[in-house]
């Protein structure tokens, strides 16, 4: 897989139902969307833009410490219908980029705007000539707000000094990603909404500007930070979406640089996405959850560089995975590197559990306490003024104690399950004979690295809650081979790996034993409750 792949544009409907699987009726949703734009606007549209969410079968919280984690795309998705406007009757045009937004669920109103031109240079007064686009993004959580995301790296990245003004596009959004469960509606909103915007402006098929799957993903990702709620700063839930193929859980390494690397999940199984019924809203829980998180990882990865003997610069923000690397002396982690292989990071990795033990707080009775501010700056090596300039000064955290040990057992222990999973795929594709036989045994293997996962979300991590415990025990207990928290936790979304021949019992039993569930049916059901297969990645369909 490469990230200068093309974004794959579609013109036949049979070649794009091919590629998007058969468990969903596609071929239905996209053409009551097509039919519902024409009802709308009075005319067919002119591309329908589709992104997949994505889950994360397993690496939890350690993409911002740059290991590589392995998601895949699910079969839910947005579709965003669109086309340029029409001029108004009296052929009056619309301002220059104006968008005309609506959304097929009845909660998300019609929302109307236009980017703003940037004050032209005093030495032009052509009024043809713009040096930029100014567009309005509120800090609130809006659904237009993702749409207008998507389109400010659009209008960033082409529309700069250009002399050519944005087309005013009337379009229509739909999506079955669940919202706010860890699916990563989110990103697959920005990702859409960036992929609309770049084909109504003929930026998907020219020759000399035509983005790549990668130049995609680094878009998107920075279009999301534009929503003002994204902590991440990888790009896993933006490259699960843009770079994902069927079949494949898609393993993605963040240093030296980003990869996608698809790896075949054995047959026989399919995921279940559960949501927990609990809300997690990153937003508000984000200074005793998200970024207090992130904040421990880091401070823990500077702590274990010092207690090893590494060389840290005072204002230099090291990841574990750099730890690692400076361990082994790791070669070619330049922009583009390579770095070390797989193998080599295993054994590592393999080995690191020891030297985790050095961040337990000294003279603690109970090692997972953690320790004070003052105790963890003096184990940073810092003075006060610098590790607040470091670790504090850009994100909000609010507690007594940092974890730094329990962290770090939780991340360098989860690097470790991911390439032992991505291993064992690889090992059971490869083996080849005997598949139904290879695969159970596969199977079992990856669901306890998934268990495995779970428990050290729940005891090292702690980013699990009451109802995930639950949900993924029931899981368990109802016929999964692995069940484990996927995203952030703290509420959201589980997933679950399946029997494929079991899922619809599984599904009923699940229905039946987890309380939230009680009453559901139906869609309703389906709603919170779904299988998938890991899906295709983003595309966009042209109509004739
Ligand atoms: P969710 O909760 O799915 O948005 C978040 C981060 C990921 C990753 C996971 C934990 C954002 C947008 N995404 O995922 O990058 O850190 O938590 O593994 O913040
Ligand atoms: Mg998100």
């Amino acid at each position: 897989m490469s990230a200068q792949e093309a974004i794959p544009i579609y013109t036949n409907l049979t070649d794009l139902y091919a590629s998007l699987g058969t468990s969903l009726n596609h071929a239905e949703r996209w053409a009551n969307l097509a039919e519902e734009f024409e009802k709308r606007f009075g005319r067919k549209p002119e591309y329908i833009v589709r992104a997949p969410g994505r889950v994360n079968l397993i690496g939890e919280h350690i993409d911002y410490a740059l290991f590589g984690v392995l998601p895949a795309a699910i079969e839910r998705d947005i579709l965003i219908a669109c086309a340029p406007t029409t001029p108004l009757a009296d052929a009056t045009p619309h301002a220059p980029g104006s968008v005309f937004a609506e959304n097929l669920h009845p909660k998300y109103t019609r929302q109307e705007f236009a980017p703003a031109p940037k004050a032209k240079p005093s030495n032009v007064d052509d009024d043809v000539h713009v040096e930029g686009w100014h567009l309005d993004i509120p800090q609130q959580l809006r659904w237009e707000n993702y749409v207008k995301a998507g389109y400010y790296g659009v209008l960033e990245n082409y529309f700069t000094g250009s002399e050519v003004h944005p087309v005013p596009v009337d379009l229509l959004v739909t999506g079955s990603v669940p919202a706010g469960s860890g699916l990563s509606s989110s990103a697959a909103m920005v990702v859409a909404s960036t992929l609309a915007f770049l084909a109504i402006n003929g930026k998907l098929e020219g020759t000399t500007d035509k983005i790549t799957k990668g130049e995609l993903v680094k878009m998107s990702m920075e279009n999301e930070k534009r929503v003002g709620v994204n902590s991440g700063g990888c790009s896993m839930d933006q490259a699960a979406s843009v770079m994902s193929v069927p079949s494949s859980v898609l393993y993605i390494t963040f240093y030296p640089s980003l990869t996608a690397s698809p790896t075949p999940l054995p047959g026989g199984a399919v995921l279940v996405c559960a949501h927990s019924l609990k809300v997690s809203d990153k937003a508000l829980t984000a200074k005793k959850g998200y970024n207090l998180r992130v904040v421990e990882t880091l401070v823990g990865a500077r702590v274990l560089a010092r207690t090893l003997g590494i060389p840290v610069g005072a204002r230099e923000k090291i990841t574990f995975r750099e730890v690692v690397g400076k361990l082994t002396a790791e070669t070619d982690v330049g922009a583009g590197g390579k770095g070390m292989d797989v193998p080599a990071l295993m054994d590592v990795l393999q080995k690191m559990a020891a030297a985790v033990e050095q961040l337990k707080p000294p003279g603690s009775a109970d090692p997972g306490f953690g320790a004070t501010m003052e105790e963890m700056i003096a184990m940073s090596g810092l003075s006060a003024e610098e590790f607040h300039e470091v670790y504090m000064s850009w994100v909000e955290v609010d507690a007594t104690h940092f974890r730094l040990y329990k962290r770090a057992k939780h991340v360098c222990s989860e690097a470790l399950r991911v390439l032992q999973f991505r291993k064992l795929c690889l090992d059971t594709a490869a083996a080849g004979a005997d598949p139904a036989a290879g695969n159970l045994v596969a199977l079992k293997e990856l669901g306890r690295l998934m268990n495995e996962s779970q428990t050290s979300c729940a005891d090292d991590f702690e980013c699990s809650c009451e109802e995930l415990d639950l949900l993924t025990q029931l899981a368990r207990d109802a016929g999964a081979y692995g069940s484990r928290l996927t995203g952030a936790g703290w509420g959201g979304c589980t997933v679950s790996l399946v029997p494929e021949d079991e899922v619809d019992s599984f599904i009923k039993k699940i229905s039946e034993t987890y309380p939230p569930y009680k009453g559901l049916v139906g869609d309703a059901l389906s709603e919170v409750i779904f299988a998938t297969r890991p899906s295709t990645g983003a595309c966009v369909y042209k109509f004739d």
